[in-house]
């Protein structure tokens, strides 16, 4: 049997780059009457990713309030992902169908994430659940207990740390009182991916007021 599709095969770099120029632009018309969390200089990191374990229609995607290009690369229409985000729906985009599901709660979804999984394997279905989150939410104990659960039930649940360096504009390494995220080097760094990059938008919005 063949194995089934992988969106981000199809989805380039510049296709990000795009869409998240696109909403920045249609946000600064004060067309979007919610928050909006644009995210640049993580393209190629999120595409070697997704393509490399293979997320596809099987697996279920994570993501809090930065997700547009998660929703992107899991196969959501380009139309229908810009429709949902100028609806307002930028920090909590759900697409069931394509099992993209988004909380702008910080650290809500690491249980859903590990619950999913536990569901997975002793249904004894296919597929994966990622869960996407960044270095401050890598901090909170939520985290933590779901990566420990995570591992010593062997789930099939993979948490991926996208290290921007700032929760909204609070330095990170100040807060964490050290240069490495705290699960370098122990059992637990096998259900976690890392990276770092720096985002040329601002946490939150276009660093300026917008009326509408
Ligand atoms: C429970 C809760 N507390 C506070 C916030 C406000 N908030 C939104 S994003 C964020 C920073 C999170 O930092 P990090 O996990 O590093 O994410 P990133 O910088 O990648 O957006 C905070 C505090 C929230 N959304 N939920």
């Amino acid at each position: 049997m063949s194995k089934p599709a992988v969106a981000a095969e199809t989805i380039s770099k510049e296709d990000i780059i795009s869409f998240e120029k696109e909403i920045a632009d249609i946000f600064a018309t004060g067309a979007i009457r919610a928050p909006v969390h644009l995210r640049a200089g993580r393209e190629d990191q999120l595409i070697r990713i997704f393509r490399e374990n293979e997320i596809g229609p099987d697996d279920y995607v994570f993501g809090y309030w930065d997700s547009h290009e998660l929703a992107l690369l899991k196969g959501v229409p380009r139309e229908v992902l810009k429709q949902a985000i100028v609806e307002g729906k930028s920090i909590s985009l759900c697409f069931p169908e394509h099992k993209v599901l988004c909380s702008g709660i910080v650290g809500s979804l690491m249980g859903v994430g590990v619950g999913t999984a536990w569901a997975l394997k002793n249904q004894h279905k296919k597929g994966k659940a990622y869960v996407f989150c960044g270095d401050m939410s890598a901090e909170t104990g939520i985290f933590h207990e779901a990566v420990k659960y995570a591992v010593n039930f062997d789930l099939p649940v993979i948490f991926i740390v996208c290290d921007n360096g700032v929760s909204v504009m609070t330095n990170t390494r100040e807060v964490w009182g050290c240069q490495e995220p705290w699960f370098k080097n122990t059992k637990y760094a096998r259900k976690i991916i890392y990276f770092t990059y720096q985002n040329s938008y601002p946490h939150s919005g276009l660093g300026k007021l917008i009326k509408f």
